[in-house]
């Protein structure tokens, strides 16, 4: 059961380079390493086609819940963390990435701040953020928008398949294993530019 100050957060993870697989298995070990981070689901394992930016390999996207007590900006310090452990670059935006991790929500907080937008406000309207989080949660809400399963994006293909072939664990002594952060299923061939 969640402590009093605990709160739902709702994170999504996506990667287009190199063994994108393994890199969301690694943000996810990573972000719950911390035992102020707990774990509470996390959906199967989404290959998508990209939304904007320019030419580029497609995604494989899921979703983590977890509960925490940390402020939403620790949080946010926690996912960067792990986009750079992953050998992110920046160079353009929506571009391609080894990792992504964002925060779609924290409970219901509210937050127009560019640096830390809550609820993330692209979510309502990308498949691959809404059908991984059904699959995590059939019952999720977005604040401002009610039941996942009623947005239009979460209905339809949205050039969204689920990978029954690919799945993702929750454990923390996994991402104590120097080098053995592998999801299960067989580890992909390494997209292009990774
Ligand atoms: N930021 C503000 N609010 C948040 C939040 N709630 N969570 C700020 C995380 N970050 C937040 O992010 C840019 C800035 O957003 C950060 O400085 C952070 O402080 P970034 O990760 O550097 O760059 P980005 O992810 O390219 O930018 P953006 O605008 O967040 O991208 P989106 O909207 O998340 O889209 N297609 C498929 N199929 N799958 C994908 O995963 N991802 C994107 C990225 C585009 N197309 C995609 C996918
Ligand atoms: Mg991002």
């Amino acid at each position: 059961m969640a402590g009093a100050l605990e709160r739902q957060v709702v994170f999504a993870l996506g990667s287009n380079l190199g063994e994108r697989l393994a890199r969301l298995q690694a943000g996810i070990d990573a972000l719950t390493a911390d035992q102020e981070i707990r774990a509470t689901a996390v959906s199967s394992v989404y290959e998508t086609t990209p939304v904007g930016g320019p030419d580029q390999p497609v995604y494989l996207n899921a979703v983590l819940i977890a509960v925490s007590a940390l402020p939403a900006r620790t949080l946010l310090d926690r996912c960067q963390a792990a986009e750079r452990a992953s050998g992110r670059v920046r160079t353009v935006r929506w571009g391609p990435r080894t990792l992504d991790i964002d925060i779609i929500t924290c409970d219901a907080e509210t937050s127009d701040d560019p640096e830390l937008t809550l609820p993330h406000p692209r979510a309502h309207e990308r498949a691959f953020v809404l059908v991984p989080w059904l699959d995590a949660d059939p019952d999720a809400e977005l604040p401002g928008f009610g039941r996942v399963a009623d947005l239009p994006a979460s209905v339809g293909d949205g050039g969204v398949r689920r990978r029954d072939d690919f799945s993702l664990r929750l454990s923390r002594r996994a991402s104590r294993r120097t080098g053995a952060a592998m999801a299960d299923g067989a580890p992909e061939p390494a997209n292009r530019g990774g």
